[in-house]
């Protein structure tokens, strides 16, 4: 094993206690690993080399403990982190779990459920804070609907918008540093879930109160799921300064909800995401939202987890592999060349520009004959991520 693979802090590496907690149930069988402690797993986090642990309000105290024992399961999980040195970057609401929410929480046609959803997340945010989350994470896996018969599909944009707007509010008059990031998924728990896209989060992002306080937290399954490119989602985020936050992991396009170990599944794809992140400079966590195997016993659960870290490191050597390849990069150079005769052409509109530009003769033959290089340029990386190059 290359040292070069082994996680380190400063690659900012997290995991909900909900991943390598999953003690493999799906909607066909019961668990068949046995469910850990919030303790337990920050330790199985640290001996795998992750550098930080989220969790949902639920993951760590559950919905009917009672205070004393909450103060107990706080108390205790703190320990493990100072024990270990892991930290908390994000926390989030378990929305989802609950059979009050079963026809949604911020956008419940039910007035007392959606209020008990601000009232759940107001206490799950001063949670997370006081464990030293930065980035607050909304996933509404219950916002949606099975039929659109019972839905008023504007109020359910507005309650959604309101609720984010009141907790813009509440964080900032409660002087937290805490960011948002929303996450979209197309399908699965709900026949469909609002705002089904990262995209559609970002264009919802710019209706907000405060939209420099909200972000996104796109998921590779779950771009995967709605048969899209993730990276190009990802770099839409990266370019509107609102990639506060991401969830890797893998999917078969056209599968159920997998949660595959990162890159077990399209090489590739993670490649390009993985190159892409580096090479913008992304500074955030790398949180690997997967889960083992149903198969998995609790030797393999921490064979996913350094999978998933090591698989990253991987393709990031990859990535700089591919920058210092001479051969890839003359190609990528006779792609992107220039002669600087269309200078005049660019940048900001004029309408002497216009005017020029209308009047220039183009020779569209020419421009129809000139093909790229791409089977090539593919082919190489290709051969880079097999290994032989
Ligand atoms: C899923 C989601 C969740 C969320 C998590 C944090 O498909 O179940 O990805 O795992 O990321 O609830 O909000
Ligand atoms: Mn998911
Ligand atoms: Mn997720």
């Amino acid at each position: 094993m290359t040292m070069s693979f082994t996680p380190r802090p400063e690659h900012r590496f997290t995991f909900g206690l909900w991943t390598v907690g999953n003690p493999g149930r799906d909607p066909f069988g019961a668990p068949v690993r046995s469910v850990l402690s919030p303790v337990e797993i920050v330790h199985l986090l640290a001996d795998v080399g992750a550098y930080g642990v989220n969790f949902h309000d639920d993951d760590l105290v559950p919905i009917d403990a009672s205070p004393a024992k909450r103060k107990k399961i706080i108390a205790e999980f703190r320990k493990a982190l100072a024990d270990t040195g892991l930290v908390v970057p994000m926390a989030t609401t378990n929305l989802f779990g609950d059979p009050a929410f079963r026809d949604g929480a911020f956008t419940s046609s039910a007035p007392r459920v959606r209020a008990y959803a601000l009232q759940k997340t107001m206490r799950a945010i001063d949670l997370g804070v006081s464990l030293g989350a930065k980035i607050y994470v909304f996933w509404g896996g219950r916002e949606g609907s099975e039929t659109d018969a019972g839905k008023n599909l504007l109020e359910a944009q507005k309650w959604m918008r309101e609720a984010v707007n009141f907790l813009c509010g509440y964080v900032r008059n409660q002087g937290y540093d805490l960011k948002f990031a929303l996450e979209a998924k197309p399908n699965e728990p709900r026949g469909d879930i609002f705002l089904p896209t990262t995209g559609a989060m970002l264009a919802f992002i710019g209706t907000l109160d405060r939209p420099e306080m909200v972000g996104v937290n796109p998921e590779v399954a779950h771009e995967h799921m709605a048969g899209l490119n993730f990276t190009h989602a990802v770099a839409q985020a990266w370019d509107a300064g609102k990639l506060f936050h991401i969830d890797l992991n893998d999917q078969a396009f056209g599968r159920y909800d997998q949660d595959l170990r990162f890159g077990s599944h399209n090489i590739k794809s993670a490649f390009f995401l993985v190159k892409f992140l580096e090479e913008v400079g992304y500074a955030g966590s790398r949180h690997f939202d997967a889960h083992a195997y149903r198969t998995s016993d609790a030797e393999d659960v921490k064979a996913f987890a350094k999978g998933c870290m090591r698989t990253y490191l991987i393709l990031k050597e990859k990535a700089e592999k591919f920058c210092a390849d001479r051969e890839i990069q003359g190609l990528l150079e006779e792609i992107f060349e220039d002669d600087g005769a269309m200078d005049r052409f660019k940048g900001k509109f004029a309408p002497k520009k216009a005017k020029a530009l209308k009047s220039h003769s183009f020779d569209r033959a020419a421009l129809g004959k000139r093909g790229q290089p791409y089977e090539r340029l593919d082919q190489l990386v290709v051969d880079l991520l097999l290994g032989v190059r």
